[in-house]
């Protein structure tokens, strides 16, 4: 008979045993139980995307949740206690367990820790400090946004079947250790365009649950453009029930627009997993929907043909109108008031139809208009050609690896959010068997959207000029909610590590290795990821 002597026993049986082994019975010392190899299906600490600035695991302990198991959160703080409630919100379906979200203040069976006050400069307001111990897991932050950040990092430190919809019955262990994390840039984000083709507000919640796993934090609605106007405007109500009506978009796809309770409550549902919503209204090209709805804002005061095609650069305001300037004014400040977030994006690109010098003077009007109404503004790469883009985010969707307008309006303070086309435009085909997407900007695989460094993509764009990265996925050809997950995943997570992780852990064998246990997730949250052939799915 053999009596296994695990180092984490008890004194006592360790001391019954060794009297056993004096008797000459056989006595075996395994490894300690409770560092036993946690069980199949574990996650590694150090498999986390976007990867943690420190990891350090111990394989000395582990966490296990139960049925007895509480979320305690930082007491008189409504914001820790949201968090806590979204994270019971992720972890009751696959587990089946109560997760009651309960004040710190109450003593309680094994917990998971939600706690403010970390105290830690280093973390920033989206930092955090993930503890695993036996008894309890630890989440140190000193904003709500650390503590939300470092919750979408525990979910992945759960085995993938905790993504399941329904309960699983299986051991539900975390990894002992810790983690340090904070963002090496500000703004992370994605790109939906509900011009070409409308997504409905379900659509949206649903991409908003998706990129948020991955720490993106700003969720780019471009809602205008010559197919179609998608937001309720009230001083100029025919913007949607003409060109937000039937018939429009490409291929006249269909109608739809948000109302303004709808747009109201993406912004909370946004706000909720820590997601700016950045608004843009484009201008003064791609206006076609516009002066459809109202012919007053064309020079000639007729109204152009509605446009179902995916051509683009025809259509411009009529810059010495003042109609325009009014139109302008009553939009950003309708919109300004919808949007609790510090950006309005007021579009800017493929203006090809707007002489220079007017560009410059619209662009001269309209730039201080949205300081006017308390927003910063954000605006495609070609608004750096304006003196006045100095306090404005240029959006960088140029190929070239130099850029000398936009290198001139950095050296006047511009601060630049990187999307090159050829690296970050998800509408991008993967390869040319792709079904959906483009290719004017080439081919992008995965590893394609991972193998840059924002801070040196650009010539003379460097690292404090960078407000960060953003992932557009443009609707000419998309329709669905699968149409845009397909496109998106897994090439948005290689944006966001871009965005999140500090470049000396940019490492491709180690994002694809990272990524491959993302699909099992992704099949469990039924999102229609492209399996690509470039990563080994878990
Ligand atoms: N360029 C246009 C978009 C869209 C895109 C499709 C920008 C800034 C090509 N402008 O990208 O409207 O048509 O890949």
């Amino acid at each position: 008979m053999r009596f296994y002597v695990a180092s984490g026993m008890a004194k006592p049986v360790l001391t019954r045993l060794l009297a056993l082994a004096v008797l000459g019975l056989p006595v075996v010392v395994a490894p300690a139980l409770a560092s036993a190899a946690t069980p199949p299906g574990t996650p590694a600490l150090t498999g986390v995307i976007p990867a943690p600035v420190q990891v350090t695991p111990d394989s000395g302990t582990r966490f296990r949740l139960g049925p007895r198991t509480v979320i305690r959160t930082q007491p008189g703080s409504p914001e820790a206690r949201a968090v806590g409630e979204r994270l019971a919100e992720d972890l009751r379906p696959a587990t089946g367990y109560p997760l009651p979200v309960l004040p710190i203040a109450r003593r309680a069976a094994p917990s998971i820790a939600l706690l403010l006050g970390a105290g830690e400069e280093r973390l920033g307001d989206e930092g955090y400090r993930l503890t695993v111990g036996a008894s309890a897991i630890t989440i140190r932050a000193n904003r709500p946004a650390g503590l939300f950040a470092g919750t979408r990092t525990l979910l992945q430190l759960l085995p993938a079947q905790i993504d399941s919809p329904t309960p699983v019955a299986r051991s539900w262990v975390v990894a002992g250790g810790s983690i340090v994390d904070h963002p090496r840039f500000a703004y992370r984000g994605a790109m939906l365009d509900l011009a070409r083709h409308f997504h409905t507000p379900d659509e949206i919640k649903s991409y908003i649950d998706e990129i948020s796993r991955f720490k993106v934090n700003h969720l780019h609605l471009h809602l205008s453009d010559d197919q179609g106007w998608r937001i309720q405007i009230d001083s100029w109500p025919r913007l949607t029930t003409v060109s937000g009506g039937p018939g429009t978009g490409v291929d006249g796809a269909g109608p739809g627009y948000l109302t303004k309770a709808q747009y109201s409550d993406l912004v909370r549902y946004a706000a909720a997993r820590f997601v700016t919503i950045v608004p843009e209204i484009d201008m003064p090209g791609h206006v076609n929907a516009a002066q459809v709805a109202y012919p007053e804002l064309t020079c000639d005061g007729v109204a152009p043909p509605p446009r179902t095609d995916t051509a683009v650069g025809y259509s411009s305001l009529c810059i010495g109108s003042e109609t325009t300037y009014r139109f302008v004014d009553d939009v950003l400040r309708e919109l300004a008031a919808l949007t609790p977030g510090p950006y309005l994006h007021i579009g800017g690109d493929e203006a090809h139809a707007t002489p220079e010098a007017d560009y410059r003077s619209f662009m001269a009007r309209v730039l201080p208009l949205v300081a006017r109404h308390g927003k910063t503004a954000f605006g495609w790469n070609e608004i750096a050609k304006s003196p006045e883009s100095a306090a404005a985010i240029a959006q960088y969707w140029d190929t070239a690896p130099a850029n000398a307008t936009v290198a001139a309006a950095v050296a006047r303070g511009t601060k630049v959010v990187m999307s090159p086309a050829n690296q970050a435009y998800l509408d991008m085909k993967y390869d040319r068997t792709t079904p959906l997407g483009l290719s004017w900007a080439g081919y992008i695989e995965v590893r394609t959207a991972y193998d840059w460094d924002p801070a040196t993509r650009v010539a003379a764009v460097d690292e404090p000029a960078i407000l960060g990265v953003e992932a557009p996925l443009w609707s000419e050809t998309l329709r669905t909610l699968d149409d845009i997950e397909f496109m998106a995943f897994p090439r948005l997570p290689a944006i966001a590590e871009l965005g999140w992780s500090a470049r000396a852990a940019h490492d491709w064998d180690s994002f694809a290795d990272r990524l491959g246990a993302h699909g099992p997730r992704w099949e469990l949250r039924n999102v229609n990821f492209y399996p690509s052939p470039q990563i080994t799915w878990g």
